[in-house]
Order: structure tokens, then sequence, then C-alpha cells
């Protein structure tokens, strides 16, 4: 007799390239430590995206017609926060501080006009926290994942679900600093190894969890 099985949920998970003069981005080098010993139940796939507006949104939907995920998490680097933050809602905008890798600085550009305002994560992002304090690491929900690339391509991602591919489900998290980019800045930081311990408690909850925890994360930003 042989053992039922469950097909293990496929995972996408991606990271960005450095930006803003960074040599590094530790939302790359934790995806990829994440990636490094398999996950029960997962089916792990790992991709960079540019840190450009459009074309990164381009190289996630080429990626994800490739794979056919059942589940996308995002990672971007957030420095100068404290924690693991499990991204709330992509708002539709573009407003940059500083110019992408290709030197774009779009102001107060939709990112898809037309497109709803705001489109919120179909992950369970408490579920997410809760796992990743479990772990014994800090997280919070996030309900701004800013109006650089990150939010452009968690929109373009929640956009694809919303008009294309409803049973996808797909987030974004923001990650600190590592702590060789604050040597000489008084910022906060994470080491590598953790925000890739971190992610990989996301990634386990995303995949065998739909319905979320009803517990408050309300904040006032
Ligand atoms: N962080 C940027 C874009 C790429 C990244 O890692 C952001 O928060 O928008």
């Amino acid at each position: 007799m042989t053992t039922p099985t469950t097909a293990p949920t496929r995972v996408l998970l991606t990271g960005f390239q450095p930006f803003g003069g960074e040599s590094t981005n530790p939302s790359w080098d934790a995806v990829r430590a994440a990636a490094a010993a398999p996950l029960d139940g997962v089916e792990l796939h790992i991709a960079e995206l540019p840190c450009v507006y459009g074309g990164s949104i381009t190289a996630l939907r080429a990626t994800i017609a490739e794979i056919h995920p059942d589940v996308v998490v995002c990672v971007g680097q957030a420095g100068g926060r404290p924690d693991i933050t499990v991204e709330r809602v992509a708002l539709n905008v573009d407003d940059a501080r500083i110019p992408d890798n290709a030197g774009a600085e779009p102001i107060d550009e939709p990112i898809v006009p037309g497109g709803p305002a705001a489109y919120f994560a179909t992950l369970p992002i408490k579920a997410c926290v809760a796992a990743v304090r479990a772990a014994g690491l800090p997280a919070s929900v996030s309900n701004t994942a800013g109006t650089f690339v990150c939010n452009h391509v968690f929109y373009g991602l929640a956009h694809l679900i919303a008009t294309e591919l409803p049973q996808l489900r797909g987030g974004f998290v923001h990650v600190p600093y590592a702590p060789e980019q604050v040597i000489d800045r008084a910022q906060p930081s994470l080491p590598v190894a953790a925000v890739a311990a971190a992610l990989r408690e996301i990634v386990a909850t995303a995949a065998r969890t739909r319905t979320d925890l009803r517990v408050a994360e309300g904040a006032t930003h």
C-alpha cells in the first residue's frame, strides 16, 4: 500500500538587486540563503528582480509564467526598519525618492492607469508575523510598502492576481539592512541568516495557511 501524498505547494520567492548606491541587497542574499535547504511541503523557486520601475513587473510576470507558482512572496530591503515587515497593502502610485537602477524617477504616476487605488496582500499576513515571532525574530505588519520599486512590484503582482490569476496568492515582505551595510551609520540591522530563517517561516506559513489569524496588528504607520 502506498501512503497518500499531497503535492508540495509551489512557492516563488523573489529578492531585489542592490540599489541606491549599496553593493548588496539583503533581500536577495536572504532569499538565496532561505532556499539553501529543503522546506517540508514546499517546492521553492527563487528569482532576483531588477530594481527598476516597469522592468521589475515584466521580470516577475515572466518568472510566474515559467514556474506557475501557487504562492509568490516578493522580498525587498527597507533600510531603517528594525524588523521583518509583512506588507498589508499595495498602492497604485509610483513616487520615487531616489532614481531606480535605470535612472527613472516617476512622480505621482499610477502603476496601472485606471486600476484600483490599492490591493491587499492575499497571504495570511498575521499568521506569517506570528510564525516569525515564534521563531524568536522580530516582525510586524506594515501598512505601507512605500512608493518605490517594492510597492510597484507588489501592486503589479496583486493586479496580476486580481485580473488574470485568481488561484495565485501573493504578498510582499520588507527586511532591514544587513549589519555590514550600517557599520558607519546609526541604523537598525538584522543578520542575513536571521532574515533567511524568517523568510522560511513566512514561506511555510503562506504555503499551508489560507485563513489568517484574527489578532490585532493595527498601527499608526
Ligand atoms: N527595496 C526598494 C526597492 C528594492 C528594494 O529592495 C523598496 O523598498 O522599494
